[in-house]
């Protein structure tokens, strides 16, 4: 990985294609990640392709670039696209200058927001990963060099060595990371075990995942306008009405985002996979929205959540001229929210409330005055639909995720709901 502390002045290279239409929200993004490594673009230079080179670019365009970095004196060249390990070769060693592509700006962005002992662990194994994944290219030349100078003896070349090291240290950081699973397994565990409905919140990085939680939940964890605030999966109790519910904070999604990160974080995700819904929530005011879905609900099938039901919750509509929120389809599946003015917040509690109940088993139960604490257990153990009460008993419909479990099974009466 490239220094990041020394790195402030940068070239930035933009790749379009002919005849392909540029999202402006592709670029912003990019600039979005590297001002977030606190990164300078001091100049942007677009290159319009027919089709990738072997090398990208042509032997011209790479002595432009590289006489435009000299001038302007940068110390980094960022380039807006994913690399091949033999194109990024070909650019390190001619720009004179370090070289960042996407993934590379991806990876380091995760760096640098790692704040947990095991995110940075999730990090660093994705970055071995991906250097894993580079290291025939950037060894080529190298082993059949030393070959032939006869530096080395018969058997391992440069490149089956460093490949031997970068496996052994991603095992050596998988050890750790298990040793801290251990505990995150168990926690995991435990609130599998509370019997409460778990309500995970999914979506594009910096659509306002962490602020949803936070709001509905009335904690604090970090939100910040930065992609990838949260690295780590936090779980909060929530009140949906008269519910409760558990909460779940996840790492947010990008287009493109290195295979060798979502692997590296794949077992966060998969409370996710284990949610009795996915609240999926989206910036409705960037341009690609409908893109920004699309990616999620990828990564969400790669991750095995399809089963799920999903809530698409379109947020900072606060951001949206008139024409754009009158524009907004009206739609069972999709709720309209601002998070920061509070519009639409308790439509989409009802939403919520709706979707959980309508996955749920439904049960009946009356319940004496006498016993408060099997009313409380009920509340805390299913989803209360409807409660009355007569002189000497509550009544209460209700739906329960795992029939039975936890719940006082004596005051239970068979049949369906009261009303
Ligand atoms: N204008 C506006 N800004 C919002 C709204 N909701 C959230 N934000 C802002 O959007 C930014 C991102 O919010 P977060 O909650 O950190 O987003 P996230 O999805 O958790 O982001 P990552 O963890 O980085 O993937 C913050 O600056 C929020 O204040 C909204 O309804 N309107
Ligand atoms: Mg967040």
């Amino acid at each position: 990985m490239t220094d990041r502390e020394s790195m402030t002045a940068a070239l930035l290279v933009s790749i379009r294609y002919h005849g392909v239409a540029v999202e402006s929200d592709r670029m912003d993004e990019t600039r979005e990640l590297i001002r977030g490594l606190g990164i300078n673009v001091v100049e942007t230079k677009s290159f319009t392709l027919r089709e990738p080179l072997r090398f990208l670019l042509g032997s011209g365009q790479v002595t432009e670039l590289r006489d435009l970095a000299q001038a302007l004196r940068v110390e980094l060249t960022v380039v807006d696209t994913e690399l091949t390990a033999l194109q990024y070769r070909h650019f390190v060693d001619n720009l004179g200058t370090p070289v960042m592509d996407r993934d590379r700006l991806i990876l380091e962005t995760f760096a640098s927001q790692a704040k947990t002992a095991e995110a940075r662990l999730r990090v660093q194994i994705a970055e071995r990963m991906y250097e894993l994944t580079q290291l025939r290219a950037m060894t080529a030349g190298y082993d059949q060099q030393a070959g032939h100078i006869g530096m080395r003896g018969p058997g391992e070349t440069l490149f089956e060595k460093r490949r031997r090291a970068k496996r052994d240290e991603i095992h050596r950081l998988k050890e750790q990371l298990r040793c801290l699973d251990t505990r995150y397994a168990v926690k995991a565990r435990s609130r599998q075990e509370v019997h409460l409905p778990k309500v995970a919140v999914v979506g594009y990085t910096n659509a306002g995942k962490s602020t949803l939680v936070n709001l509905l939940a009335g904690s604090t964890l970090l939100a910040e306008d930065k992609l990838f605030a949260t690295l780590d999966t936090a779980a909060r109790l929530a009140r949906i009405g008269q519910q409760v519910v558990i909460l779940i904070d996840t790492v947010g999604f990008i287009q493109k985002l290195p295979t060798s990160l979502l692997d590296s974080f794949r077992s966060t995700l998969e409370e996710a996979r284990n949610a009795d819904l996915l609240l999926h929530i989206v910036d409705a005011g960037v341009a690609d929205v409908t893109e920004r879905i699309e990616i999620v609900r990828k990564v969400l099938t790669q991750i095995g959540c399809e089963g799920v039901p999903e809530l698409l919750v379109l947020n900072k509509i606060d951001t949206l001229d008139e024409s754009r929120r009158r524009a907004i389809p009206a739609s069972a599946e999709s709720a309209a929210v601002s998070l920061t003015t509070g519009e639409g917040m308790s439509s989409l509690r009802d939403r919520i409330h709706l979707a959980l109940a309508s996955r749920l088993e439904k049960g009946h139960y009356v319940i004496p005055f006498s016993n408060a604490g099997a009313h409380a257990e009920l509340y805390r153990s299913s989803v209360v639909v409807q409660e009355r009460a007569t002189d000497f008993s509550w009544i209460l419909d209700v739906t329960e995720k795992a029939p039975g479990a936890g719940l006082p099974s004596r005051y239970r009466r068979r049949g369906r709901f009261s009303s």
